[in-house]
């Protein structure tokens, strides 16, 4: 194979320098051992090249073995692939320059998950956590010539069942995933994404392989292997500091001196240290300069996300021995749980830079089954639609996998928040010593590797094992769950909080989510009830409860989890099915649906307030199911929301202070029905649209109370605003208000939600045409001295199924292109709710869609992923509204 030797930034430095003959013996070089391996399963009857990093699954379909596994029902026919063992191989040559280096290291960033290394024959070592990083010192097994490197992986089907059969004092739960999933037992077991063995969003694809990363680094005196950086505000002396962490490994003891600085804020500071053989962490701080003004990372909409250069040089005898530089932003971050007043329990919700935030986002999956084919573009994607959703946080929840470096940078350089859960999710784990081992290192090493990001604001232990425990999810026995509990504390408290907390004082630990955070922790971790509102974040789904009747909702102080499913658009399931499965009764379709009776409560939701698809046509009536379910979702997801973003400054009943919408979930691993807003490969759900205005910085809710209509204005802003809403009355069908209503100007002061307008409906239709709840519906917007302020929302005075006069509209569409998008304009003749453009699998999004149209007229801009034409664009775009579909 090509081997690719580069060396390290210092040892350019050298060059330049002009001492290249002292520094020629520090270059570090490294080997880079990606490409093209040798992959076989374990009789030998397949043998095939396969791309590391990598996966079985990616190879074998990369080598035309297997179609692609996402197809109709692959998942279950491409079984047998993770029930055999396979191996990796591959060969290279040494180069001269690194068969004489003092140290030479094998590192592989990654294996999934148990495996064997050797080296020319001779084994190396073992690996059994997806998440760690491994190095194996290999220099006395190097040869000259050809080298022969080999990886075996046993199936994580077969170990996980292994080990779950070696535990025999006591059951480890769950045992199985439910039926619907169609997944693999005892994932529990085995520390790899937890999902991989099915989810009820997901299919079960437990993956092999050298997922990350594989090179030899060699070196003479030592070298960094990662480096950390925190920054700690001292409010005593106003003074920041920043905790700077190097991971070194060091052939034999060495005297040092070490130059940490930071130009831009006049800040440098020179320790003089020693290496001590082996891999050691050093801690040194540098002060950084009151004199400095220090620029502060802020969430997005709250300010600019600046950053500095620390720049780390390390010197023996007055020789760099290396040199490095790395981002340092500044920004503090506080988890507040103090009394409220007028509400039992605690408070909760983030301050950052001091100032109180309201978390609004989303909670973030695996973007794909194969890791390896989740390119930067795909993370660009999904992260910038976050943004333009107007979203600040994103939860990256524990059942899935701790993301590649460059999911934190670009949330560091959007604003970001991410509330990073630990690899646990959804069930009870082993405590046997090698378990906590291997996670131990996890922690570590993830907690280093990523604790220099500014966008983690949060560390929590697991998704949902305190809350599985409280309201025995398992049915363990009375007399056994003292144990369970004990095992629970041992891993998330003693050994994972601790280690944290160890690792980094900068950012607040959760053991668990949802929690009762501060009072779980007085219950002794495990709270009785953890999803009470007075207390922490809480989850909470409820699919055939009426998701427009906001009563059913609980006003909690933080809403990490909540949402509805649908089903992706038709040009995101047409590539993976096949005619026979277009209808939402076909096996395709409830083979898709992973969460029980997921199906049956779409559609009992969307019946509440939609007429459901009639069409004769078998494909129209699919696409309009496709369609309405997301109206659904949207809607359903859009009241929840507004009910929390308006709790945000009361307390009604002992319950309120709102701070935080998280709803379930930000994006698809694969084309089926989920509660995402963004389908897999992209494409925005009406949900996301919506997301776009409810989550605007400035915003208007309506809800009903007694038959009131009450209006709040919802800021995000720091600085006080005057408002007054502006009600505009539509009858259903006429495209001209029927009458308008002003509130007064109210102060709605900056980061407040504030009622700027109430009035019986009676008495508002009343003195409004012959208007009536069934014949009527409400637009209204905020309005400051001279202009609009945030997006223009609606109210339905009854459910549309119900609305007297909704008319078939006869939209027409002109696609025009311009410098930098192409615009489509809609003409309308009536009323038209939901209006929904679709371009079928031409990538790119609208400037806005799903909306209420109200006027004759609408233009909305669309931007396209990749070249398109006027012409390609026409031929392709569907409109559908409510009307167009019974
Ligand atoms: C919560 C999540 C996930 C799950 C989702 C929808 O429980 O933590 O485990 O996918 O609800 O059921």
């Amino acid at each position: 194979m090509l081997l690719h030797v580069r060396l390290s930034g210092w040892a350019c430095w050298c060059l330049f320098s002009g001492v290249f003959s002292v520094f020629s013996l520090q270059q570090r070089l490294t080997v880079n051992l990606n490409g093209k391996w040798r992959l076989s399963n374990s009789n030998g009857s397949l043998l095939l090249p396969a791309q590391v990093p990598g996966c079985v699954h990616s190879a074998l379909q990369q080598q035309g073995y297997i179609t692609d596994p996402y197809f109709r029902f692959n998942d279950v026919s491409y079984r047998w692939i993770a029930l055999d063992n396979w191996t990796y191989t591959t060969t290279f040559t040494l180069s001269a320059e690194l068969s004489v280096k003092q140290k030479v290291l094998l590192v592989f960033d990654g294996v999934d998950t148990v495996g064997s290394v050797s080296l020319n024959g001779i084994a190396v070592g073992k690996t059994n956590n997806m998440f760690c990083r491994h190095d194996f010192s290999v220099k006395d097994l190097l040869k000259d010539g050809e080298n022969v490197l080999q990886v075996g992986l046993l199936s994580p089907i077969l170990y996980a069942s292994e080990q779950r059969k070696a535990h025999t004092s006591y059951v480890v739960p769950p045992e199985c995933p439910p039926g619907v999933q169609k997944g693999e037992c005892h994932v529990n077991f085995i520390r790899k994404e937890q999902s991989s063995f099915s989810w009820d969003w997901g299919p079960s694809f437990p993956t092999m392989g050298l997922w990350k990363g594989v090179r030899l680094e060699a070196f003479d005196i030592l070298q960094l292997v990662q480096v950390s950086s925190v920054p700690l505000y001292n409010d005593a002396f106003s003074q920041w500091r920043v905790q700077i962490e190097l991971l070194i490994d060091a052939v034999q003891t060495a005297r040092g001196q070490l130059t940490l600085s930071i130009p831009e804020l006049d800040s440098e500071q020179t320790f003089q240290t020693h290496f001590n053989p082996g891999k050691t962490k050093s801690n040194f701080t540098i002060l950084i300069n009151t004199a400095s003004q220090v620029k502060l990372w802020w969430p997005n909409g709250h300010g600019e996300q600046p950053f500095y250069r620390l720049t780390i040089r390390g010197f023996q005898d007055e020789f760099l021995i290396f040199s490095t530089e790395s981002k340092v932003y500044f920004r503090t971050v506080e988890l507040i749980q103090e009394p409220v007043v007028g509400s039992p329990g605690l408070s909760f919700y983030f301050r950052i830079n001091g100032k109180p935030i309201f978390l609004k986002g989303s909670n973030w999956i695996p973007v794909h089954s194969f890791q390896d084919q989740v390119t930067p573009d795909v993370l660009k994607n999904l992260l910038q639609s976050a943004v333009d959703a107007n979203m600040n946080a994103l939860r990256v929840w524990g059942g899935g996998v701790y993301e590649q470096d460059l999911f934190y940078e670009i949330c560091d350089e959007l604003g970001i928040m991410v509330w990073q859960d630990f690899m646990f999710a959804c069930a009870m784990y082993p405590t046997e010593t090698d378990f906590i081992q291997t996670v131990r290192e996890e922690v570590v090493q993830q907690v280093q590797r990523l604790k220099s990001h500014p966008s983690i604001i949060i560390w929590s232990g697991n998704n949902e094992n305190e809350a599985a425990l409280a309201t025995d999810w398992f049915d363990i026995p009375a007399s056994q769950r003292l144990k369970y509990i004990r095992d629970y504390v041992m891993l998330y408290v003693d050994n994972i909080k601790k280690l944290v907390q160890e690792e980094d004082q900068s950012r607040p630990f959760l053991v668990s989510s949802p929690t009762n955070g501060a009072e779980s922790e007085q219950e002794g971790w495990v709270a009785e009830n953890p999803y009470d509102p007075h207390y922490g974040d809480v989850h909470f789904y409820s699919y055939i409860l009426d998701c427009w009747d906001w009563r059913t909702f609980p006003r909690t102080r933080f809403a990490s989890e909540y949402g509805f499913q649908s089903w992706p658009s038709f040009s995101t399931l047409q590539p993976v099915s096949i005619k026979e499965d277009w209808s939402y009764g076909s096996n395709f379709t409830s083979h898709r649906q992973h969460h029980e009776d997921g199906n049956q409560q779409m559609i009992l939701q969307t019946a509440l307030h939609f007429h459901l698809p009639n069409a004769t046509d078998p494909l129209k009536r699919f696409t309009d199911t496709l369609y309405i379910t997301q109206v659904m979702q949207a809607q359903c997801v859009k009241t929840q929301t507004e009910f929390y973003r308006r709790s945000r400054s009361e307390i009604i009943e002992g319950k309120g202070h709102t701070m935080g919408a998280l709803y379930w979930q930000l994006n698809d691993i694969w084309q089926a029905p989920s509660w995402s807003s963004i389908e897999f490969g992209g494409k925005w759900k009406m949900l996301h649209y919506f997301a776009q205005s409810f989550f605007a910085a400035v915003f208007p809710v309506a809800f009903e109370e007694d038959d009131t209509l009450v209006i709040y204005a919802i800021s995000d802003l720091s600085r006080d605003l005057k408002l007054r809403a502006v009600v505009n009355v539509f009858s259903w069908t006429e495209l001209d208000p029927v009458c308008t209503l002003n509130s007064s100007m109210l102060l709605v002061p900056g980061g407040s939600a504030v009622a700027v307008f109430k009035q019986p409906v009676a008495s508002l239709l009343a003195g409004c045409g012959n208007c009536t709840r069934l014949t009527c519906l409400l637009t209204f917007q905020l309005e400051d001295d001279s202009s609009q302020q945030g997006p223009t929302n609606h109210h339905f005075l009854c459910s549309p199924k119900d609305a007297q006069g909704l008319r078939r509209p006869n939209i027409t569409v002109k696609v025009e292109e311009k410098k930098t998008c192409f615009s489509v304009t809609l003409h309308s003749d009536s009323v038209a709710p939901f209006v929904w453009l679709d371009v079928g699998n031409i990538p790119g999004r609208f400037s806005s869609n799903g909306f209420l149209m109200v006027s004759r007229n609408r233009t909305v801009d669309f931007n396209a992923w990749r070249p398109t034409s006027v012409a390609e664009l026409t031929a392709s775009l569907t409109i559908t509204s409510l009307r167009d579909i019974y």
